[in-house]
């Protein structure tokens, strides 16, 4: 199949390499003219020369089959009038709960969401694939073909919002946190103050949102903790770069969901408070 990669990141980048690997053409546009990395390392810590096919040209993309969108959220709002023209279904990465941004830009577009849990970064001009993971994604019962025509690379999944939304509940309960406090993910469960932190968090996001209840307990947040341990968290590296930050996307939605239920979140509504004071710092 032919697709289209917008947005030369790591997951990004992961995507195209794990396509590849399966017979799939891909093409991968980015924004800026940037250096692509030429090293791949596995996640046994192999490494192998990988070359990708690049453009920056929009033209270039509209005949793919299907057009992933793999920008940071932030990024969306710019990319997303380019995506108009584009016929063919768009499948949505980001980390967070982008859709109703999605739907308010491209009314009439086929759009499908999608969660990515492989570990990756760029580090020193290589693509290290830290963490092997899935990338499941949703929408419309007519995308399912999809799944079957990509592989194992890509998993359908009829209950997306569900694994969205979980996502966004591990990321608001480990990322600001991490962010704020300069560390990596290990230290909110080595730090029994970070750790009962943690715990109460988790406990206002359960009461908030009921729903999570079902598809997230506290032994999978310390799990995904303890698995990540080492990582610093993407919301982390962002301030530590001077990047804005996902937490409208991550952050902010759940306490929109919370409020139409009529409850407030005030850990959760402190943490976002905290990160956009951060955003301020970069600004001035
Ligand atoms: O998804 C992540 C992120 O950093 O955004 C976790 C799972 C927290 C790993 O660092």
């Amino acid at each position: 199949m032919k697709v289209g990669i917008v947005g030369a990141g790591a997951i990004g980048l992961l995507t195209a390499k794990l396509l590849e690997d399966f017979g799939h053409q891909v093409l991968v546009l980015q924004r800026t003219k940037k250096e692509v990395p030429m090293l791949f390392q596995t996640p046994s810590g192999d490494l192998e020369m990988v070359s990708f096919s690049v453009t920056d040209n929009w033209e270039d993309v509209e005949s793919v089959e299907l057009l992933i969108v793999a920008t940071k959220a932030y990024h969306l709002p710019a990319v997303l009038p380019q995506l108009r023209t584009y016929p063919g279904p768009l499948l949505f990465i980001q980390n967070g709960l982008v859709s109703n941004l999605v739907a308010k830009k491209l009314k009439e577009t086929a759009n499908v969401f999608g969660s990515v849990d492989h570990g990756a970064t760029i580090q020193d001009g290589i693509l290290m694939h830290t963490g092997h993971g899935s990338i499941r994604f949703g929408g419309e019962e007519k995308f399912a073909y999809l799944a079957t025509e990509l592989g194992p690379v890509l998993k359908w999944e009829s209950h997306i919002e569900h694994v969205l939304l979980r996502k966004a509940a591990l990321n608001t309960l480990i990322n600001p946190l991490t962010a704020l406090l300069d560390v990596r993910n290990g230290t909110l469960s080595e730090n029994k103050a970070l750790q009962r932190a943690v715990i109460s968090h988790y406990d206002e996001l359960i009461l908030g949102i009921p729903v999570l209840e079902e598809l997230l307990s506290l032994e999978d947040v310390f799990d995904l903790i303890k698995r990540t341990s080492t990582n610093t968290s993407s919301m982390r590296n962002d301030v530590l770069r001077g990047e804005e930050t996902e937490v409208d996307y991550i952050v902010k939605p759940l306490l929109e969901i919370a409020e139409k239920e009529g409850r407030y979140l005030p850990i959760t509504g402190y943490l976002y408070e905290l990160i956009q004071s951060k955003r301020g710092e970069y600004d001035r």
